[in-house]
């Protein structure tokens, strides 16, 4: 059968496709796992981002797919329903089948959109045998992990547990699926890997519980390797480590920093995100090794620097550091200290606007990220389906801001008991574009032809909204920032 996966083209403030734009790991995993005799194309519309329309009705006309999927997270729903019905309109009779994390979160929001199947949470094996159960005209009852509809309803067959990940079952990705090109982080071809699945954690904000329990498991570094090699001959030199919590387990993650070295893939950049705590506690043996693995970019999740905000998000326990088996505060900025001693760069995950946050605490949180982060990663709480913090904000009638497609996490949809969702959103866009400024030279340093070619067009885009009159002083930045929400607001239109 020829099967066509698509990624949706929406992004987010903190990473404009101008200069990022990435794989989607799930497409190309899905791809490898389906059984030989189908033709797979993977496109990522991240890549042809202002011509959706033209490029799905171009590849529906070429491949003629029998079944199209979608990978969607809960900010793409809308344009993933444009989709849906742009393809329906193009080929009536084709299988359309969701997954992903907001399919696997919120499948009855599904159940009205013109889909066929839903596949919850993992989905290679569930793939697998959806394909095989079309094309042989079998049943589907057996599928764990499958929705489908029947008739005027929905089935919904038990979950499948999550993949040990032990033996091959999942087999590597395919790459050659992809069928657009043009994939970038700051000028270089990028590729994402995973070397493991799932975190032990529960931070309130996190989908990945609900998505698939707490457990931890790993991919054998043969595997892995093999995986980064695959990568780099397909041109990527950087490499995005996508693991849920790649930091859980320190000792495999010294190790794996070796074993990139022994084989001599350390000359790839590599961006991986990681937990305050594991780089603080274990930073004088782990911080040298990962940047002579070739870490570049490391993501910090700090969340928060204020003791109550932690307690709220549930992420008091990944940030706290331990000194002879004792709680002894803060890991924050030892685990920054760290990396910045090793030559790396700290993109700083943070979380402005709980609930009980007011102008001072906010203030404090852009202030930390100004003096510390190499680039500032600051989001609002967005109550994505099914979190524990989605819960919480609407039990305190905090939720203000229905919209979906607007929970792209520096939009505020969520007041605190003190501040507007627009002032706290304001806070944040006044001090974050500056900051973004700040890492130019470091950027420059390392990729000279890009930064000098489409750095400009990165700083239009992160200043977009402004103007002659308010670069001159004679506009208010609050105009500004209108003007920036409703080119944001445009921008959100992809289909
Ligand atoms: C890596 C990652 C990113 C990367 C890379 C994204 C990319 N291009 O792939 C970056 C940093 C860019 C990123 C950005 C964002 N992310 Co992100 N990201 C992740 C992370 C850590 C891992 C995702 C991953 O690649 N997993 C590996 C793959 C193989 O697994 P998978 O995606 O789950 O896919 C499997 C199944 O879901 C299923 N499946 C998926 N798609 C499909 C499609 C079909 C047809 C089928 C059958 C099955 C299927 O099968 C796959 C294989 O088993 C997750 C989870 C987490 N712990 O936080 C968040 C997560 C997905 N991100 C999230 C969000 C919100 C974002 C942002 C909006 C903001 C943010 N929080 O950073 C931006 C928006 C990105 C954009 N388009 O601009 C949310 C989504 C929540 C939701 N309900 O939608 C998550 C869950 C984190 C969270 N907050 O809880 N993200
Ligand atoms: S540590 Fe990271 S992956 Fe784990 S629950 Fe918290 S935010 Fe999610």
């Amino acid at each position: 059968m020829n099967v066509l996966l698509l990624s949706m083209p929406d992004s987010f403030e903190h990473m404009p496709p101008v200069a990022i734009r990435m794989p989607n790991g799930a497409l190309t995993s899905l791809a490898g796992n389906v059984d030989p005799q189908h033709r797979v194309a993977v496109a990522d519309l991240i890549l042809v981002h202002r011509q959706v329309r033209e490029t799905v009705n171009r590849l529906v006309r070429e491949l003629e797919p029998e079944v199209v999927g979608l990978s969607i997270m809960t900010f793409q729903r809308r344009t993933a329903g444009r989709i849906i019905e742009l393809v329906r309109g193009l080929r009536p009779n084709v299988k359309i089948v969701v997954g992903g994390y907001d399919p696997s979160l919120a499948p009855e929001a599904y159940e009205d959109m013109g889909v066929d199947y839903l596949v919850r949470s993992e989905g290679e094996v569930t793939f697998r045998e959806l394909l095989r159960a079309i094309e042989q005209g079998s049943g589907l009852d057996h599928i764990c992990g499958l929705s489908y509809r029947n008739g005027e309803n929905w089935v919904h067959n038990p979950a499948r547990p999550p993949h040990r990940l032990e033996d091959s079952e999942i087999r590597p990705p395919n790459r050659d699926a992809r069928v657009l090109k043009g994939y970038t982080l700051l000028g270089r071809q990028v590729d994402v890997i995973e070397t493991s699945r799932g975190c032990t954690y529960d931070c309130s904000f996190c989908s990945i519980i609900e998505m698939r329990g707490r457990n931890f498991f790993t991919y054998s570094f043969d595997r892995v390797l093999a995986d980064i090699r695959d990568a780099r001959d397909h041109g990527a030199r950087t490499i995005f480590l996508v693991d849920d919590n790649i930091t859980l387990n320190v000792r495999r993650f010294e190790a794996l920093c070796e074993a990139i070295i022994a084989a001599g893939l350390h000359k790839l950049d590599y961006f991986v995100q990681a937990m305050t705590s594991a780089i603080a506690n274990h930073g004088e043996t782990l911080a040298p090794l990962m940047r002579r693995a070739g870490f570049r970019y490391v993501f910090l999740g700090i969340e928060n620097i204020m003791e109550g905000d932690l307690e709220f998000l549930r992420a008091s326990a990944k940030n706290t550091e331990r000194t002879n088996g004792q709680n002894t505060g803060n890991a924050t900025l030892k685990a920054i200290d760290y990396l910045h001693r090793n030559q790396m760069f700290v993109v700083g995950g943070l979380i402005v606007g709980s609930p009980g946050d007011t102008r001072e605490s906010i203030d404090a949180n852009l202030e930390f990220a100004r003096r510390y982060v190499d680039w500032p990663y600051i989001q609002h709480p967005t109550p994505y389906p099914r979190t524990p913090m989605t819960k919480d904000f609407r039990d305190q009638g905090l939720i203000i801001n229905e919209r979906l497609e607007e929970y792209d996490g520096t939009t505020a949809v969520v007041r605190t008991q003190h501040l507007p969702a627009e002032e706290i959103e304001f806070l944040r866009w006044r001090a974050e574009r500056w900051m973004k400024v700040h890492h130019i030279p470091a950027a420059l340093r390392h990729d000279p032809g890009f930064v000098l070619f489409r750095g400009w067009k990165m700083l239009f885009h992160t200043f977009r909204g402004s103007s002659l009159r308010s670069v001159l002083g004679l506009e208010s930045e609050r105009k500004v920032f209108e003007r920036y929400r409703s080119i944001r607001r445009a921008e959100r239109e992809y289909v």
